[in-house]
């Protein structure tokens, strides 16, 4: 057997998690838009599901938050004087550009970066592109922390590349691992990523979506593959169904996942769907994969019932007998047709044989689920043991970050909260904390400056 693993790096969530409807979108972002957070128990939700699966003998590794409010972006929009005066004169003149500065919405990872692993690659190392979430601008400003982060978190270079972002421009809109699946075999071996954009930049013979913007272009996803050296015949393209897009499907992450073989979609999930999962069979098969696509009919479960529920943002994860648990959020349950269909699956006899539920509702509320949450890294054996150790999830680091997240978080923030200095400070003590933690470095602005 393959001594290979599936690593998930899971957002632990930052100290100025909130909801400022900074997504148009993404329907939960704006609907819950003046909402006050919780960020203690918000870290606390996303904790326990990485303790769970970690002891479910799953590789579950931790990726740190970012520095917020973000004083250099508001710096460079011209808020001056001290930190606490760029604060308050941000707070006065432009609360909106305070509140994207200090949003924490790095704790979706599967945005932080589109990974390659190595038995993909022309060099035969691990490949990392940090997003430049080019769409948003509270996201925009996450992808050079993001990878200072990466690179103190995977820092061999004989074995790891962490690029720079592709240039911030909306030509090249780049979200991640959110629009990017790679099924395989074995995780070591070769396999075939999915790329899956929205809409292409240069190319007006692709259609658009009408109402909500397509955030990942076509042109993002072939640089990505020319970066990371994939073969033409271990990639496959895909365009997201314009009209889900508009229904509020913003990431693809949002009406697919895939694993391994197996892709659990929705009915709408692209153009010519049957057409890209013939592609995807064929070159599976060219690298010794069977493809299992598990269709979601529009009859049994809408996409507007996908989008409220993230029965889709779920996590496929292969257990030792290789059948695969599926992880969805509390809010798949509480759709009653969709958990009737996750009670029809589980009892199917194909890949997908146990559910387990989280309560991830801090999160969600920001239009973020189970899978939002975590980056995925395919590794082998000798990569495993190249990564930094102190990222990877314990019974001693999980009781270390929540006495951590007891000791800096607060348990309230409402809208008004983002003007109070104060909230800076809590977050560089205790990011300065978390970098002995995690053995990270310098990463953050303040360490740097
Ligand atoms: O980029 N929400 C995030 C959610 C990201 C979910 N990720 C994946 N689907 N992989 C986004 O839209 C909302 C922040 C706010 O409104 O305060 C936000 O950024």
């Amino acid at each position: 057997m393959s001594q290979a693993f599936e690593v998930n790096f899971d957002g632990l969530v930052g100290p100025t998690h909130n909801y400022s409807g900074l997504s148009f979108g993404n329907v939960a972002s704006t609907g819950n838009q003046r909402a006050a957070s919780n960020p203690k128990l918000a870290a606390k939700q996303g904790l326990a599901k990485m303790k769970a699966l970690h002891d479910l003998g799953f590789k579950q590794g931790v990726l740190a938050p970012h520095e917020r409010p973000d004083v250099a972006s508001l710096r460079q929009l011209g808020f001056g004087g001290t930190d606490a005066q760029v604060i308050a004169r941000a707070a006065k003149e432009a609360p909106a550009i305070l509140a994207a500065a200090t949003s924490a919405s790095c704790m979706w990872t599967a945005n932080a970066a589109t990974v390659s692993p190595s038995g993909d690659t022309a060099d035969g190392r691990v490949h990392f592109t940090p997003a430049n979430l080019n769409n948003k601008f509270h996201r925009s400003i996450e992808h050079p922390t993001t990878r200072r982060i990466l690179q103190a978190m995977f820092a061999d270079e004989s074995r790891f590349a962490v690029h720079a972002a592709l240039p911030a421009q909306m030509h090249f809109g780049d979200e991640g691992a959110a629009n990017h699946t790679r099924f395989c075999h074995e995780y070591d071996g070769a396999g075939v990523e999915f790329f899956v954009f929205g809409a292409s930049a240069f190319d007006t013979r692709y259609p658009k979506p009408a109402r909500f913007p397509a955030r990942q272009t076509l042109e993002a996803c072939h640089a990505v593959a020319r970066l990371h050296g994939l073969k033409e015949e271990g990639v496959v393209y895909a365009q997201q169904d314009p009209d889900t897009i508009d229904a509020g499907v913003f990431h693809n992450d949002v009406i697919s996942v895939g694993n391994r073989n197996v892709l659990f979609h929705h009915e709408k999930s692209f153009l010519q769907q049957q057409d890209v999962l013939d592609e995807l069979a064929r070159k599976l098969a060219a690298v010794g994969g069977q493809f299992v696509p598990i269709e979601v009919p529009q009859a049994e479960v809408t996409v507007e019932e996908a989008v409220k529920s993230y029965l889709f943002n779920s996590q496929l994860l292969s257990r030792a007998d290789g059948k695969m648990i599926i992880v969805v959020p509390e809010e798949c349950r509480n759709i009653e047709r969709v958990w009737a269909y996750l009670q029809k699956l589980v009892h199917s006899g194909g890949p997908i044989a146990e559910i387990r539920v989280f309560d991830l509702k801090q999160s969600m509320q920001n239009g973020g689920g189970p899978a939002c949450l975590r980056l995925r890294v395919a590794l082998s054996a000798s990569e495993i043991a190249a990564v930094n150790p102190n990222v990877m999830m314990s019974e001693a680091l999980f009781g270390t970050l929540n006495a951590w997240v007891d000791r800096h978080y607060r348990d309230r923030l409402a809208p008004e909260d983002l003007a109070d200095p104060q909230l800076l400070v809590e977050c560089r003590t205790a990011l300065d904390e978390l970098t002995g933690i995690l053995g990270l470095g310098m990463v953050y602005p303040f360490q740097l400056a």
